[in-house]
């Protein structure tokens, strides 16, 4: 990480100066008015000072063994954060610095559990100091890097996926929000299959789906018959698989579940989680689900809270990239395909007044 300060007059002055210096990468993480440093600074307008920080990597030596430079700024980076942690973690809220105070308050509010507000908050204090204003974009900037996934996305990208997940979080309309995605955006040929077959109106709900976007639809009762219907769409782009949402701790279920993939072998799993869901839930079912092998989530509801950072605690906990995002009821316009800026800008703004 490069952090450089800039004193000017205006940010466009500063937005050009951290350009040629840091590169198009390059982000501000505060700004703020100060007088001229000169005897007379006071009759003299405020001058802006502005910090931008990039992500660099340190310098190593040649032959790939750390330099002693390397050596010394890591001792040094490890110093600070030692320092900073005390000031952060030692004291009682009251001791803190109000603007680190307002944000952890900020962050407490979103659901962000405490360990990430830690972490986010010293890195930020780390590049900042603690007394000045931090900015939005800085804590942006922080939990972006926790998210840690592309920030290109994590689209549906096999050829046969599956949707799993508790009942009601929204697993058809996000299949079928996804299917027209690939449909209408990438041209691409797409086919449905639906194994619910226990919800009355389930499988009408798919159908209803298909026959929109014309595309075709299969409903299967077994393992077997799933195996078959995948196979009759080996000449598609896509095959979507939507599932029951019911208990993986139900043995029966756990059981047909197991079964239905193992005949499917899906390449990806997506695991579809509500925002409306509490915390504490949502990390018991992200764990319950993933010896199917999960490798994708998908967070729905997102329009009906404003505590979206259990998101960032289940990645973290799992592991696991966001696919896509949904914002609404509207098949196919309320998806969003999830970057990480894009998801911590959603995260922080839901938590301003
Ligand atoms: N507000 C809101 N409602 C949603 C969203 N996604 C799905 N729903 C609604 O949630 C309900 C259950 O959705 P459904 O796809 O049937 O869930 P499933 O049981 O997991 O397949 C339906 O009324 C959907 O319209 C979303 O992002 N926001
Ligand atoms: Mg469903």
């Amino acid at each position: 990480m490069r952090v450089k300060r800039y004193l000017v007059s205006a940010m466009p002055e500063a937005i050009e100066a951290i350009r040629r210096d840091l590169g198009p990468d390059a982000m501000i993480v505060s700004s703020r008015r100060v007088r001229q440093n000169s005897p007379l600074g006071w009759l003299l307008p405020k001058k802006l000072e502005v910090t931008a920080a990039v992500d660099t990597p340190l310098p190593a030596s040649a032959g790939g063994e750390p330099s002693r430079e390397y050596q010394k700024l890591q001792e040094e980076l490890l110093q600070l954060k030692n320092i900073i942690s005390t000031k952060l973690l030692g004291e009682s809220d009251q001791g803190l610095p109000a603007t680190v105070a307002k944000w952890k308050n900020i962050l407490e509010q979103l659901e962000v559990n405490q360990e990430i507000i830690d972490e986010v908050l010293q890195k930020v204090a780390s590049h900042t100091g603690l007394e000045q204003e931090i900015a939005p974009q800085a804590v942006v900037y922080e939990l972006a890097d926790i998210l840690g996934f592309p920030e290109g996305g994590c689209q549906l990208s096999s050829q046969v996926a599956t949707f799993l997940g508790p009942t009601g979080v929204g697993k058809t309309t996000t299949l079928a929000k996804v299917a027209a995605h690939m449909l209408l955006g990438e041209k691409k040929k797409v086919a449905l299959v639906t194994t619910d077959t226990y919800r009355i109106g389930a499988t009408e709900q798919l159908k209803t789906y298909a026959e929109i976007l014309g595309v075709p639809v299969e409903v299967v009762m077994t393992p077997r018959e799933l195996r078959q219907a995948v196979d009759r769409h080996r000449d598609r782009d896509a095959v979507l698989i939507d599932t029951a949402g019911r208990s993986p701790r139900n043995p029966i279920y756990r059981q047909e579940l197991l079964s239905y993939l193992a005949s499917a072998q899906p390449g990806e799993t997506f695991l579809v989680l509500s925002c409306t869901t509490k915390n504490r839930d949502l990390l018991r079912i992200a764990e319950s689900y993933q010896e199917f092998n999960v490798n994708k989530l998908i967070f729905t509801k997102l329009d009906e809270t404003t505590s979206l950072g259990p998101i960032l605690n289940v990645v973290r906990a799992t592991g696991l990239p966001v696919a896509y995002l949904s914002n609404g009821q509207n098949v196919p316009d309320d998806l969003l395909v999830a970057s990480p800026r894009e998801l911590a800008r959603l995260i922080v703004e839901a938590g301003q007044p």
